[in-house]
């Protein structure tokens, strides 16, 4: 099984700043523990981060044919971005939601993800954990049919 994992912007800056909200791991120890998981699930991980919207949907348009499934945090494009929506609807792939924060407990203006409705689910709030629960999620839908 091949799945696009991909993490919207600013999330290159993660360990940098604010540790008390999206914790210490970096970018680098998310992925490292995703390729761990993913390998004892034997799947295997396209991993990809950009800070620009139609980068994330050429990503995803990409993925049609070469992957089962995408796990995105597509940071702050989760409140604005209408095109990553889109672009998810049209690729048709199973699509798992997360976020390190706990989005429905922060400002007002977090609360709402364009993404959420045309996603298996959305984890938030667990922190770098979010990431794993997400990927078992995905592989478990894709293997059963149920949503994990
Ligand atoms: O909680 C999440 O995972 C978010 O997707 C993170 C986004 C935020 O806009 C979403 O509302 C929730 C922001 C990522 C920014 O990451 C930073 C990392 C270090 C320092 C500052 C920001």
């Amino acid at each position: 099984m091949k799945l696009l994992v991909l993490h919207g912007p600013n999330l290159n800056m993660l360990g940098v700043r604010e540790p008390e909200v999206y914790g210490r791991d970096t970018l680098e120890d998310i992925n490292r523990s995703l390729e761990s998981a993913a390998a004892d699930q034997g799947v295997e991980l396209r991993i990809r981060q950009s800070n620009h919207e139609g980068v994330l949907v050429d990503e995803i348009q990409e993925a049609l044919g070469r992957a089962e499934g995408i796990l995105i945090n597509p940071g702050a494009y989760t409140h604005t971005s209408i095109a990553l929506r889109d672009a998810i609807v049209a690729v048709g792939l199973p699509v798992v939601e997360v976020h390190l924060s706990d989005i429905h407990a922060r400002e007002h203006f977090r609360r709402h993800s364009y993404i959420e409705p045309v996603a298996l689910t959305q984890i938030c709030g667990h922190g770098s954990r979010s990431y794993l629960l997400g990927l078992e999620a995905l592989v478990d839908h894709i293997r059963t049919g149920s949503e994990g």
